[in-house]
């Protein structure tokens, strides 16, 4: 399923409390856990079942409860089984329930004893990886020296192989440590590598900021508590980082054809009220664009559907956001059309660059030339302009352009490139100017204080200022083009 002219969001589900993970069965109906202990069917026409398929007894509240939820990898080879990640008398637990029609009965916990001592870094989703086997996520429940303590199994990455998670208790392997509290796992399509979202330090354990998405390998530490942010030390360092918190709750590759999402990941953001969209070049993070800032709220669960479609759910009924009406709501996004491979950048609807001047019947001479080059220059800094605003929303809806609304965003880094090419613009001008009118032109050195790292938000004054100086840029050059006509 795939939309025309970019993503289409509907709303298909409303009025859940705390949705936490969401899981289809080959049928088409949807499994959504609920936090306070339900989990509920979306059937396969979209409607909600009022009456839950289970009621699982859970320790609720801030970061715990009934948390992931998976379908077995053979259910219909005659193992109808979900797992369940959830918070219950002081412990983590994964536990398997069968499916009957609507109902979900208890069948075991293969998994149990995960210190949860604490409502908050809980963790994790369930998730079954592409060797069969059985994978979650712990966090440090609160105590970031379990995450690194030898024999402990919180802040870790568990696995149960294949099968054994339809038996009783298991011992997991622990595959990999030094994690906060990762709650997304998903693996990358073709490469078969897990990727794991990972929170940052929240204020109370250290300075606010941080995200991760780790790359994570069979025997990995990925540093906490010790290592945090861009200087992994002897751990290994995230594959992507936000350095300001989003709260990444859970990361999915688009995996179905004919999309330009196809091959990318969608991370939900909780804090940051907003999706992610990452794109990839091999197992390295190319593109990372914001969609729907501040448009749905807290976003929490993301699942692609058996039709392609991506469900993504709200989280505003969870003690930290802002419940509107029909909350907690599941979003059902209709990705865009387009081949696989690197998606095609949106491209907003402004006024195109205009073209260098045609040039004349005669070969250009070399100062004509380097007038066109003047141009040129200070075309690329106005179309880098609209690159910054494309990238800063991934939606393709003509949106204003740049400098005439307030909500471009760009970082510091995009805008300091900017800044430089539309300044040698203008220097450009300026020694053309003398050369060729005589005119004694001063390169004007307009300043432009860009403090902070690289991915911090530069604000939409400064990004208003860098166009008026590509601009200026644009009319001198066409100015002097002009001069040079008329001279030849
Ligand atoms: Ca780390």
């Amino acid at each position: 399923m795939r939309a025309e002219g970019g993503p289409q969001v509907s709303v298909i589900t409303r009025g859940l409390n705390i949705p936490w993970d969401i899981a289809f069965l080959p049928d088409g109906r949807a499994l959504v856990t609920e936090r306070p202990g339900r989990v509920r069917i979306v059937a396969a026409d979209g409607r909600l079942l009022t009456t839950p398929a289970a009621t699982v007894k859970v320790t609720t509240g801030e970061e715990g409860g009934l948390l992931g939820v998976a379908v077995d990898p053979q259910f219909s080879a005659g193992q109808p089984f979900v797992y369940l990640s959830l918070d219950t008398a002081g412990e983590y637990q994964v536990q398997r329930w069968r499916l009957a029609g609507d109902t979900l009965t208890y069948d075991g916990t293969p998994l149990r004893g995960v210190p949860a001592d604490s409502t908050i870094h809980v963790s994790s989703r369930v998730r079954f990886g592409p060797d069969g086997a059985m994978y979650t996520g712990t966090g440090d429940a609160g105590q970031g020296s379990r995450a690194q303590r030898a024999g402990s199994l919180n802040g870790r990455i568990l696995r149960i192989p294949p099968g054994a998670f339809r038996g009783g208790p298991q011992t997991p392997e622990v595959y990999a440590s030094g994690l906060r509290h990762p709650q997304g796992l998903a693996w990358q399509p073709g490469t078969r590598q897990l990727f794991v979202t990972d929170h940052g330090a929240s204020g109370f354990d250290g300075a606010s900021g941080n995200d991760e998405l780790d790359a994570v390998v069979a025997g990995g530490n990925y540093g906490w508590p010790v290592a945090r942010g861009t200087n992994p030390g002897a751990f290994t360092g995230p594959a992507h980082l936000w350095v300001r918190t989003i709260a990444p709750a859970n990361v999915a590759f688009v995996t179905q054809p004919a999309s330009a999402w196809t091959g990318r990941a969608l991370v939900t953001a909780l804090a940051g009220r907003q999706l992610r969209l990452l794109g990839f070049a091999g197992t390295k993070v190319t593109e990372d664009q914001p969609l729907y800032s501040n448009a749905y709220g807290r976003l929490r669960a993301v699942t692609e559907a058996p039709d392609g479609s991506i469900w993504v759910s709200t989280s505003n009924r969870d003690g930290r956001g802002s419940p509107v009406s029909g909350d907690d709501r599941i979003l059902r996004i209709v990705p865009p059309a387009g081949g696989a491979g690197p998606a095609p950048r949106p491209r907003p609807a402004c006024p195109r660059p205009r073209p260098a001047a045609a040039a004349g019947a005669a070969k250009p001479g070399p100062l004509a030339r380097r007038v066109a080059k003047s141009q040129r220059v200070a075309q690329l800094a106005l179309r880098q302009l609209r690159r910054i605003e494309a990238r800063a929303d991934g939606s393709p809806l003509p949106r204003a352009c740049p400098g005439r609304q307030g909500t471009v965003k760009a970082t510091y880094r995009q805008l300091r490139i900017t800044y430089r090419i539309a300044v040698s613009a203008l220097r450009l001008h300026a020694g053309l100017a003398n050369r060729l009118l005589g005119q004694a032109v001063t390169p004007p050195a307009p300043r432009l204080t860009l403090v902070g790292g690289s991915r911090t938000p530069a604000t939409p004054r400064q990004v208003r200022r860098t166009e008026r100086i590509a601009q200026a840029a644009l009319r001198r050059a066409d100015a002097l083009a002009r001069a040079v006509r008329g001279q030849s």
